[in-house]
């Protein structure tokens, strides 16, 4: 199915679906409303819907009936189209972007984690939670029903993981770690800066901005991370950490999601257009691997430890 064909029923439920990881996001990651109110004070923006969101971002576990195979069916049914791969070797992961039915919808970054490379002990936790899923669960739900899907990606998808599962992937790999205890729930929204006023509309400027207003920002590879052509330039903060509850009992402080804000600079044969004929098509589109390695450490102790 073509993104042209898609029906006002798609996007009504598209809308519902994202409300509902924004609310949640929103309600577990305390940054989101300071960075908001802090652009409301400082007269960047008068109100939320004024900004922007460039893309949202999941991380998924690569095993049989979960991972990407399975998680993109919910967003390809609303009219998402796959795009680009990405590869990071050393944090074994395999990303893609899809691109929205509409301008107006963010895009969408997920991941895999390629479980097959970790070490055998690793592995070995990981399908001790994983292996109850013995069917894809997408295939189960029905995707028109928003508060169907809204349910699905908040719910537990196995067990929840022991204290010590959670710290022995922990030392191997901070993604697998994250995905054990988190799994769906909004890793980050993006807020568009080129699109705010002047003064604000470079990450230089906005970074300013953030850093003045006392956020922390992930330092991972230096806080603006630029790709190759020059043309889009990202920083984030870093994750903020959540009390969370281990089976048993066990309660302990760890990763949870981040903010993270993105310049994309007009395309060099657009550069002399008016700035109000400038859309998003003119910009520069996708993801970096360079930018993005760096980015995922927002949730890594690297960052949340400084
Ligand atoms: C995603 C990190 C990459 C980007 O915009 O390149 C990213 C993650 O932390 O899961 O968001
Ligand atoms: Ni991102």
């Amino acid at each position: 199915m073509t993104s042209s064909l898609h029906n006002s029923t798609d996007t009504q439920t598209l809308d519902a679906v994202l409300g509902g990881l924004m609310r949640r996001y929103s309600e577990r990651v305390p940054d989101v409303q300071h960075v908001i109110n802090a652009m409301i004070d400082e007269g960047v923006i008068q109100t939320p819907d004024e900004i922007e969101n460039d893309h949202i971002a999941f991380r998924t576990m690569g095993v049989p009936h979960l991972g990407l195979a399975s998680f993109e069916k919910i967003f390809r049914h609303y009219g998402y189209e796959k795009r680009d791969e990405y590869n990071f070797i050393e944090k074994k992961l395999t990303a893609y972007w899809y691109a929205p039915p509409e301008p107006k919808y963010p895009r969408i970054f997920a991941s895999e984690l390629r479980v097959s490379e970790l070490s055998d002990e690793a592995q070995r936790i990981i399908h001790r939670y994983t292996d109850t899923v013995t069917s894809d669960p997408v295939d189960a739900l029905n995707l028109d029903d928003a508060d169907a899907v809204d349910q699905f990606l908040h719910q537990p998808l196995w067990t929840t993981p022991t204290l010590a599962d959670y710290q022995t992937l922990l030392k191997e790999s901070e993604y697998a770690a994250w995905v054990i205890y988190n799994r769906y729930y909004l890793n980050h929204f993006t807020i568009s800066v080129h699109n705010l006023k002047p003064g604000y509309n470079t990450i230089d400027e906005f970074v300013d901005f953030l850093t003045n207003r006392g956020f922390r920002l992930n330092s991972a590879g230096g806080t603006i991370k630029v790709s190759p052509d020059g043309d889009l330039r990202q920083a984030s903060t870093v994750a903020q950490m959540i009390d969370a509850e281990f089976a048993g009992g066990d309660v302990f402080r760890i990763a949870g999601s981040y903010v993270e804000f993105a310049e994309r600079r007009v395309l060099p044969p657009f550069r002399n257009l008016a700035p109000d004929q400038i859309t998003r098509q003119h910009r520069r589109e996708g993801f970096e691997t360079g930018n993005a390695d760096k980015i995922f450490e927002s949730t890594f102790t690297t960052q949340t430890g400084k």
